[in-house]
């Protein structure tokens, strides 16, 4: 049976439209399902909203809804972007859903039924913004007289009848599981941050709230809501189908949990402080994004400061976006992205390398193949250093996806492609074709295995162009998994092709057509 693997997002908060870094995200985790199953793993991947808490609800409020109508009403964008992107998402989960109200009572339970839950009262700095509690070492004044977290949030101060989670006696098993699992926290900076964060002690942390009523009650306590983090979280094991044992249940713990940098803490000391409580396995991994931002320049004339990903699917086309922000941002770092970076960036690499590579040796193959894959002779020296370095991009590509280098993997195969382009150059086949037909078979059919492994390769990143590109080559669509990568299975000398098309097309600026930029 094949190796399982469950990974999952951040659930957003539905509080507004999705943006460009919830896009990020979500892209970004699909690529790295969608590599796992063509790699042959058995994948779960999940998604979500989280609805409750008091800033859905502040929310809510301010523009006159029920907080269930506007959790409703943006959550259904949110399940639409995952769509728009091609989000090959196995779930979507909302926190607001019944099995999601049971996963919750039933971790609680037993996290109380450990002796790990008190009833105290808090008194103590809060961010809405964050939904975070925060200790007074981490509170600053500013100039505007305001307090603010660390992440630069304002805080209020907050006094209530709460449940507090004995957090403080989790330390040193924290300290052990990083030490233990250096792979737990990802990347390197990230997991400095949590030790020394853990290594200073901790504080039992405040895990119900009396004032609203917008979340999961606590079992047996009815007055008081459990606090968002303890409810966001369990959304990873509702989804197996917990606390019951369903189809999903082996899917638990989850081999990879992928967020952003803001919500570090959360994931990797609440959460597995949690599960131990609970007595329940805890994730193999976390790994955490950087940030993206806009350049603040305009992306184009006519189209505005674009940051609704909508749009910029409208604009580029869905595989120019997922391309560019997998390819441009080493994975885990923060990054920018601009008109001109997108265009430049796919323009040079999907045109100019990849869409060049198979339109000029897909086209004489065509015309002087009789549209079958030429068959070769002999292997050169020259062939064989592309095809071994073909050869050897899965093992290196499996490595960076182990890393969350999703980068990595597209510059492995940018670097393949265009060592393919200067062989191709160099060997001159529209040249051969009157001198050596046959050597020309050979560059030919060379070239075309090498742009079917870099197809294999991309279709994880780039699902829609990639599957074209195979359709093209003639790869029938049970032949696209990685175990198709090997030697033994490479193109058949006189499998008929159908007609190449362009695949990357240029991108070009209508605005410069139009005359508004
Ligand atoms: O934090 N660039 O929800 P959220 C990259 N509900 N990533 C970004 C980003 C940006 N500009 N802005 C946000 C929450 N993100 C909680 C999570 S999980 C149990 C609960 C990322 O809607 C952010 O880091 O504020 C997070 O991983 C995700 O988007 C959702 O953020």
């Amino acid at each position: 049976m094949a190796e399982r693997f469950y990974l999952t997002t951040a659930i957003s908060y539905p509080n507004g439209r999705p943006h460009i870094g919830h896009a990020y995200e979500f892209i970004a985790t699909d690529a790295l399902a969608r590599f796992k199953r063509l790699d042959g793993y058995d994948v779960m991947f999940l998604t979500g909203t989280d609805e409750h808490g008091i800033k859905m609800l502040q929310t809510a409020r301010a523009q006159g809804v029920s907080p269930q109508d506007f959790a409703e009403t943006n959550s259904a964008e949110f399940e639409r972007m995952a769509k728009a992107l091609g989000g090959s998402n196995d779930d979507f989960i909302r926190t607001s859903e019944a099995r999601h109200h049971a996963a919750s009572q039933a971790i609680w339970t037993r996290m109380a039924d450990a002796g790990d839950i008190y009833k105290g009262s808090y008194s103590g700095w809060y961010s809405v913004r964050d939904e975070a509690y925060y200790g007074e070492d981490e509170i600053t004044l500013r100039d505007d007289g305001k307090r603010y977290g660390p992440q630069g949030t304002p805080v209020e101060w907050v006094e209530e009848e709460s449940y507090f989670f004995k957090l403080s006696a989790f330390q040193d098993r924290l300290l052990a599981l990083y030490d233990d699992n250096p792979a737990f926290i990802g990347p390197a900076e990230r997991r400095n941050e949590v030790v020394s964060f853990v290594k200073a002690g901790l504080r039992d942390l405040s895990v119900s709230r009396t004032t609203f009523n917008w979340g999961i009650p606590v079992p047996g306590d009815e007055k008081h809501v459990m606090y968002v983090w303890v409810d966001a979280l369990t959304n990873y094991l509702t989804a197996t189908g917990f606390p019951g044992e369903g189809e999903r249940s082996a899917f638990w713990p989850a081999d990879l949990h992928v967020i952003g940098k803001d919500i570090v803490r959360f994931h990797t000391v609440y959460w597995p402080a949690f599960l131990m409580s609970a007595g329940l396995p805890l994730p193999k991994r976390v790994f955490a994004h950087g940030f993206l931002f806009n350049r603040g320049e305009k992306m184009s004339k006519s189209v505005g400061n674009v940051i609704d990903p909508f749009a910029l699917i409208d604009v580029y086309g869905l595989d120019r976006l997922r391309y560019f922000l997998l390819r441009e941002v080493p994975f885990g770092q923060d990054g920018n992205y601009s008109h001109d970076a997108i265009v430049n960036r796919t323009n040079s690499e999907l045109a100019n390398d990849i869409g060049n590579l198979a339109q000029r040796s897909l086209s004489m193959i065509a015309k002087h193949c009789e549209a079958q894959v030429p068959t070769p002779g002999a292997f050169s020296a020259a062939d064989q250093a592309v095809l071994d370095e073909a050869h050897g991009l899965l093992i290196k590509a499996r490595e960076a996806v182990d890393r969350q280098e999703l980068h990595a993997v597209l510059a492995g195969i940018v670097s393949l492609v265009s060592a393919t382009n200067r062989y191709f150059a160099g060997e001159e086949p529209w040249a051969l074709r009157k001198s050596d037909p046959a050597r020309m078979a050979t560059v030919l059919y060379v070239t075309a295995e090498v742009v079917r492994r870099a197809a294999i390769l991309l279709q994880p990143f780039v699902p829609e162009s990639a599957s074209k590109l195979l359709d093209i080559l003639g790869v029938a669509d049970d032949r696209r998994s990685f175990s198709e990568l090997a030697p033994e299975r490479a193109l058949k000398p006189g499998n008929p092709l159908p007609p190449p098309q362009p695949i990357y097309p240029r991108f070009a600026d209508k605005t410069s057509e139009d005359g508004a930029a």
